[in-house]
């Protein structure tokens, strides 16, 4: 089936569901690397994805690695943390993060741990990180709870040898465990393979959800190949949501089951697609490429 690409449709369907004489639009969005791969980090899927040293990175994002080899998660980890760090959030997450300051009505959920939605103005009451975040770091100990929000630190532990034993020693212990005479390691505060996504978080999204009708759901730079974020998609669309997605691979963009042919379907950079796609409602860029309205908190 042939999707849309047509961005003068497109424009007039957001003029459809913003027509003053109607209710406040309702847009939800599903992102994922890709959103970020313009930022300069690597998707973990398809042409864009990249190993990590020799390492496919989907066999470091299991509670069973970090149990067979804490070191060289963590050093999986400390290296995305670092490149994050030094990251700047792209036109994408400007264009989204405006989008949630013109809109009361769009809620998006990102599968990213990389903090640039954040610190492109996303305002955090719109945004819900799905798997978590690099920046949170939590007792690896089933049953103690401690979570450390926003540990920027860079480097994570100080330079060391190249020994893992050295390594070991410097990794980040759970200071409420150390409490009480049992020093268990710190582990990031994301979601890997086989953990459940946060209730409370889970919770909230169903609520926006069951709240009414939801006019567009916007796919950007997902495979939309794990679960149960991708079912998002499937969930809007039966809460009515005509789907647009942008994806620099077209393989990726027809990935969703069920696609519509009021749908639409944008091959290209989400940096690039989505400034123009929003346009309408969030207004142009600047001509330095800049985000006018953007104000990064870092
Ligand atoms: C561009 C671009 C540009 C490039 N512009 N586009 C139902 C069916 C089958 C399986 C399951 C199911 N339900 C659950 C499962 C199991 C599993 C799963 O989904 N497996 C599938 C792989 C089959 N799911 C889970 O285990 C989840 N947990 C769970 O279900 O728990 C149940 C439970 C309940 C109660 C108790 C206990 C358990 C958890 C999933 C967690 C995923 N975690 C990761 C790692 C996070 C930490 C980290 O970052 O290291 O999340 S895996 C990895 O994949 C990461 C991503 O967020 C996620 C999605 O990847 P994403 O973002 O889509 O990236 P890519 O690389 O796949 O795609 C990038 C796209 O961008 C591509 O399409 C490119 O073309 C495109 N692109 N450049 C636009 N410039």
């Amino acid at each position: 089936m042939v999707h849309r690409n047509d961005l003068f449709a497109f424009h007039a369907l957001l003029a459809r569901i913003t027509a003053p004489d109607r209710r406040p639009p309702r847009i939800l969005a599903l992102c994922g690397a890709g959103l970020s791969a313009a930022s300069g980090l690597p998707t973990f899927r398809g042409a864009t994805g990249a190993l990590w040293e020799t390492h496919d990175p989907m066999t470091l994002a299991t509670p069973e690695a970090f149990r067979r080899d804490p070191v060289l998660v963590w050093r999986f980890y400390a290296h995305r943390r670092s490149v994050a760090l030094h990251a700047r959030p792209n036109a994408g997450h400007r264009a989204l993060a405006a989008l949630a300051r013109n809109c009361p009505g769009f809620l998006c959920l990102t599968q990213n741990v990389d903090g640039l939605s954040p610190r492109a103005g996303h305002p955090p009451a719109q945004l819900q990180t799905l798997h978590g975040s690099l920046f949170d770091l939590r007792c690896a100990r089933a049953g103690c709870g401690y979570v450390e929000r926003d540990n920027r630190q860079e480097p994570l532990w100080a330079a060391t040898t190249a020994d893992d034993d050295d390594i070991l020693s410097v990794l980040p212990r759970c200071p409420a465990c150390r409490d009480r005479g049992r020093s268990s390691l710190l582990r990031p505060g994301v979601v890997w393979f086989g953990e459940a996504l946060d209730k409370a978080m889970v919770d909230e999204v169903d609520t926006w959800i069951d709240a009414g009708k939801i006019d567009l759901m916007l796919v950007v730079g997902t495979s939309a190949e794990v679960y149960p974020a991708a079912g998002y998609v499937d969930v809007a669309r039966e809460e009515g949501a005509v789907v647009a997605s942008v994806n620099l691979d077209a393989a990726d963009l027809g990935c969703l089951s069920g696609m519509q042919p009021e749908d639409f379907a944008f091959g290209g950079d989400a940096a690039q697609l989505l400034p123009r796609m929003l346009e309408p409602l969030i207004g142009e860029l600047s001509q330095t490429g800049e985000w006018l309205e953007a104000k990064e908190d870092s």
